[in-house]
């Protein structure tokens, strides 16, 4: 802890105090894509994790102020990815079928509900819904289609008044949203105050087990405040009078996790969850050494992703970044990618192309301009997606083309 000790601060979950392990240096927000004219103006906050020992909470030190990262032209529109829709599609049904279709006129309330990917399943089945999504941008997208959105941050306050509007809640529901809220107290308080006795509040994030065993260091960016575990998850929640009741690992986002929780004692806990404690343990996630251990792997992934792609360029290879995700921001500006590495990102989202990526300054194009003259490397920001990508690229391997990946290893495949 000696290097980074004047990054220190509280446990937002317990109060224990903590201190960084490592540091990714001075970070722009991941997902401030901006115009020349901007980067004069470039905010920037030390990228910082830090893991507490007392309750194992993984957690950032400093974190920009929510409005810095989520408003009106919030850059990621979650029903980007054909893989996500079906995603969300499957976890509507099953909350549905496992919790909600016995009940009589249930409600379901989701935080974070972005474009409606996964409410827009609830409301066709005319069932009572409520989205809270503080981007509104992406909120208006939602109820353009008919889902009705707050645009607000959930806490206390907004839970008191969902319930005096709408009663409370059958299910509440939360895709790679917790992790982004610093408050999780707050948020705790609030789901617990909103949900009925015999309620439901499930979630899904990145899970720190998979980004440990992949050194998938680029999940840790501003808007992850928390990188969560089944262990750390059940202590934080234990505290708001919720029990951890079930968990079941998703391929989604690199490797992530789905907790249900429910209040306390009202329902069994799943064998899945003893298994996953378990598991937790043996990998030594609760223990500090395993975080100097990632900080040696993150190092190492660094220093060899760069030295490919200084040997590629000395041969005259062009490479082009795929996809401008805000995971990529972590991997550009801890690396050193400049543009004289990556002449520009592809990427399908409108809002991002014509901008350039943050503190790395790449341009973002349109994935137009990568099928026009395919580069001889395309180096893959958003992996988390590589099935559905190679299969759409089958053209650019064709045309000779090669991807670079970088997890869970640095390496070049056809
Ligand atoms: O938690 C978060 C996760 C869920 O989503 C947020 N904080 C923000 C976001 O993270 P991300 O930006 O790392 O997400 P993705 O899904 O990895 O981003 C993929 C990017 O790549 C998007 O900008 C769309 C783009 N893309 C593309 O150009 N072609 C994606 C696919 C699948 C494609 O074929
Ligand atoms: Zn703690």
């Amino acid at each position: 802890m000696s290097e980074h000790s004047h990054l220190s601060t509280h446990c937002r979950v317990c109060g224990a105090r903590i201190g960084a392990f490592m540091s990714f240096g001075r970070m722009p927000i991941a997902n401030g894509f901006l115009t020349a004219a901007e980067i004069a103006d470039e905010y920037h906050f030390e990228l910082a994790p830090a893991f507490c020992s007392a309750c194992s909470m993984f957690q950032l030190v400093e974190q920009p102020q929510p409005d810095r990262m989520f408003h009106g032209n919030y850059a990621f529109y979650s029903s980007t990815s054909r893989y996500m829709q079906a995603h969300f599609e499957r976890f509507a049904q099953a909350v549905w079928s496992k919790f909600l279709a016995e009940r009589s006129d249930p409600f379901v309330v989701e935080l974070g509900s972005n474009d409606g990917i996964m409410l827009r399943h609830f409301q066709a089945r005319g069932m009572r819904h409520l989205g809270v999504e503080p981007s509104v941008n992406v909120a208006q997208v939602a109820r353009e289609r008919g889902i009705e959105t707050v645009s607000a941050f959930f806490g206390r306050t907004l839970a008191e008044d969902v319930e005096r509007k709408f009663g409370k809640a059958d299910a509440i529901l939360a895709a790679n949203v917790m992790c982004h809220i610093p408050d999780l107290p707050g948020v705790a308080e609030g789901v617990r105050r909103l949900l009925k006795p015999d309620g439901v509040f499930i979630f899904e994030d990145p899970y720190l087990g998979d980004m440990v065993a992949k050194t998938s260091y680029d999940q840790i960016y501003d808007e992850h405040v928390f990188i969560f575990s089944a262990g750390s998850v059940m202590r934080a929640f234990a505290r708001h009078g919720l029990d951890l009741v079930d968990v079941a690992p998703q391929k989604t986002h690199g490797g992530s996790m789905r907790y249900t929780l429910a209040p306390k004692g009202s329902r069994p806990v799943s064998a899945a969850v003893g298994e996953c404690l378990a598991r937790e343990r043996n990998q030594g996630l609760e223990y500090p050494e395993t975080y100097l251990h990632f900080k040696q792997n993150c190092e190492r992934s660094r220093d060899r992703l760069m030295s490919l792609l200084s040997s590629l360029r000395r041969d005259g290879k062009r490479i082009v970044g795929y996809g401008a995700t805000s995971k990529s921001t972590t991997v550009t500006n801890y690396c050193g990618i400049t543009p004289d590495h990556v002449e520009f990102i592809s990427d399908t989202t409108p809002i991002k192309r014509g901008k350039l990526s943050p503190g790395a300054h790449i341009p973002v194009r349109s994935h137009d301009e990568f099928a026009r003259a395919y580069p001889d490397y395309a180096l893959l920001f958003a992996w988390n997606h590589a099935d559905e990508i190679r299969e759409k690229e089958t053209a650019f391997l064709a045309a000779g083309g090669r991807w670079i990946v970088y997890v869970p290893d640095v390496e070049v495949i056809s």
